[in-house]
């Protein structure tokens, strides 16, 4: 009289352990799965750099005429004070590789003996920089300088 047929109530306690443990682990594979997916997004906007600039021989970077910055062992000198407005050829009179990294701005890929690349200063706004190289070591040797972004006028 009382049977109302499959009670709702009746479950084996053992079945409902064992599917919240496979809920479970398939969340923590998911949340996984996010987080592997969040750091490839990562690492594709990190990449975003722009296009390394082309690799000049020094005599090359000289017929430009444009203002010119010499890397050597262990100094950087030239013209340190510019404008906006001009390509920086950034030449390495060194033995070993050197680089000019701009704080906070561009930088150069690392140059080895008489190559040379155009630094576009289109996109470094008017102030006074440190720059360096990055190339352990060579920064406290003395390859630090200041470099001057005159506005454009
Ligand atoms: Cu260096």
């Amino acid at each position: 009289m009382t049977n109302t047929g499959t009670s709702p109530t009746t479950k084996d306690p053992r079945q409902t352990r064992g599917g919240s443990i496979l809920q479970r682990l398939s969340v923590v594979m998911a949340a996984a799965g996010l987080v592997l997916a969040t750091i490839a997004l990562g690492s594709m906007i990190v990449d975003d750099d722009p296009p390394a600039p082309k690799i000049l021989s020094a005599k090359e970077a000289a017929a430009a005429g444009n203002p010119t910055i010499e890397l050597g062992d262990m100094f950087i000198r030239g013209d340190l004070s510019v404008t906006a407005a001009e390509n920086l050829a950034v030449i390495n009179r060194g033995t070993v590789p050197h680089n000019l990294t701009l704080e906070g701005g561009p930088r150069t890929p690392d140059l080895n003996h008489d190559q040379a690349v155009e630094l576009d200063l289109a996109t470094v706004a008017p102030g006074t920089y440190t720059v360096f190289c990055a190339i352990e070591g060579h920064r406290a040797a003395g390859m630090e300088a200041q470099l001057i972004v005159g506005a454009t006028d």
